[in-house]
């Protein structure tokens, strides 16, 4: 490959490109993200270069690229969509299921020109935000409307848009949990706004008292801080913990006492693993606390990466919009225009997943079967990994009870934190490296999510494949019990 030119005699330098993209940091594909992908290229130039054979992506939640496989319904709508010349062959009727064809057949009609590869309306195709309406309301028990739904490249997509629309300058505060994904702080410092950050109370599970959101938004207004939003991931990234419905009702409140916009990040709505807590979304909380449309703004997200489908390579969501006058929401309407219109792979399936197959459905059997293979999975490997994590010396970890990652706290040994320092890293960052370098386990160091000043945490997702997490729980023990012998005071 050819080296990259020197940039002294080109225009555009680091020095002089926005500064805020500058400020951005991308956790997920930070630094440590590049150890593991040299460490990858190192493996595959040489087998046997290192004490492991392959790289453990345990930092993202990013369920297919661990081995899950994608939901078959959902692929066979997905590919008769996109090869319509082959719905009336014979051979299809034996290979697809009739409920696959039938719904192909449906939402073809309900796009423009049937075609998969034209552009559809920026804010997409009104057939398919009918159904996903109806798929919210038969959740929720409260209407929804196919207006207030916009279709989405991905969450991230809605987080860029919306945070794009409400920050003005650096003086808009959006309040945040820490710690966060860091997806939000990175939005936010490239529209310029002001991170309010509020702490969930890690001994009373990863709590979110009201509090500490006060004491917080106190704290912003007395700087001359305009708070504008207030950011609720249910179930919880990266701590994994799901609200209480009365918790819920509290946070509702609160916004509509501050007057502030809830941004309801739901894209774990499906990844529920306790029995005694269930998702409730923000927008059922507050209708069922009487408040309409005119009493809260709530932008609710949902995304087709997560869930058991775990379809995060196609890009594709909605964000619900509620409580936004008709001129604002036209402008909301001009941020989707920028992106003439989101794919149409990711609409379809947005729509099936809040439409998946129904009793007496050819598929259904099979389709439960794979949804509740997935998902029972996902809470095996958390109580599995949940335990083995508390059993290492100095590490504890609350119950993951959503979502996809466990949140571990590492008291690490003075020693290990004087190393840390000697190399300028983060105590947590040093640690996760040490992992990654002696077992090819890739997490996320909680100096990326941030953390209470301290304390020290990193983010395991719960995903690897059942049959693989026996390796990975011996081979962190393993290695956690010759860090502590290293290192211990
Ligand atoms: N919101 C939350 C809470 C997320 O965890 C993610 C992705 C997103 C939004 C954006 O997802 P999509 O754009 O794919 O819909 N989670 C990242 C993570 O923490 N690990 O991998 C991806």
């Amino acid at each position: 490959m050819a080296s990259p030119p020197s940039d002294s005699s080109l225009p555009i330098t680091i020095h002089n490109i926005n500064p805020k993209v500058l400020k951005c940091r991308c956790a997920i594909r930070g630094e440590i993200f590049s150890l593991a992908m040299k460490l990858q290229q190192e493996l595959q130039a040489n087998p046997g270069s290192h004490s492991f054979d392959e790289i453990l992506y345990c930092h993202a939640g990013n369920p297919q690229s661990l081995g899950q496989q994608p939901i078959t319904f959902f692929r066979e709508v997905l590919a008769l969509c996109d090869h319509p010349g082959i719905l009336d062959r014979s051979e299809t009727q034996d290979l697809y299921s009739s409920d696959a064809i039938e719904r192909t057949r449906k939402i073809l009609d309900q796009i423009p020109a049937r075609a998969t590869g034209a552009y559809s309306q920026s804010e997409g195709i009104k057939g398919l935000r009918d159904t996903i309406a109806t798929g919210i309301e038969a959740r929720d028990g409260f209407p929804a409307h196919p207006n207030d739904i916009f279709l989405i490249n991905g969450a991230s997509s809605a987080i860029d848009m919306m945070l794009q629309l409400l920050i003005r300058s650096e003086s808009d505060g959006i309040m945040c949990a820490i710690p966060m994904f860091p997806l939000y702080t990175d939005f936010i410092a490239l529209h310029g706004g002001y991170l309010v950050p509020y702490y969930l109370d890690e001994a009373a599970g990863w709590g979110l008292e009201i509090s500490e959101l006060q004491k917080q938004l106190g704290a912003a207004r007395s700087k001359g801080i305009n708070v504008r939003v207030l950011v609720v991931i249910n179930p919880g990234n990266p701590t994994g913990q799901v609200l209480y419905e009365e918790n819920q009702r509290d946070i509702v409140k609160f916004c509509k006492q501050e007057g502030l916009v809830l941004l309801a990040d739901e894209v774990y709505q499906e990844n529920v693993y306790v029995v005694e807590k269930k998702f409730q979304s923000f927008k059922k909380v507050s209708r069922s606390m009487g408040y309409g449309e005119n009493d809260i703004s709530i932008v609710s997200l949902h995304s087709i990466s997560k869930g058991y489908y775990g379809e995060c390579g196609k890009r594709g969501g909605y964000m619900e919009v509620t409580g936004f006058s008709a001129d604002v929401r036209e402008q909301i309407y001009k941020l989707a225009c920028f992106n003439l219109c989101c794919n149409i792979t990711g609409q379809i399936l947005t729509s099936l997943i809040m439409s998946p197959p129904k009793v007496g459905d050819e598929s259904y059997e099979s389709f439960w079967a794979e949804r509740d293979g997935i998902l029972s999975s996902f809470a095996r490997g958390a109580k599995t990994m949940e335990e083995a994590f508390n059993k290492l010396e100095g590490v504890t970890c609350n119950k993951g009870e959503g979502a996809m990652y466990l949140f571990p706290r590492v008291r690490l040994p003075l020693k290990a934190i004087k190393a840390a320092e000697a190399i300028n890293a983060a105590p947590d960052d040093y640690y996760c490296r040490c992992l990654l370098n002696a077992t090819g386990i890739l997490v996320l160091p909680g100096s990326t999510t941030g953390q209470v000043p301290g304390t020290w945490h990193f983010r395991c997702t719960i995903l690897p494949r059942e049959d693989k997490i026996p390796a990975i729980v011996s081979r962190f023990t393993e290695f956690h019990k010759k860090f502590m012998d290293e290192f211990r005071d």
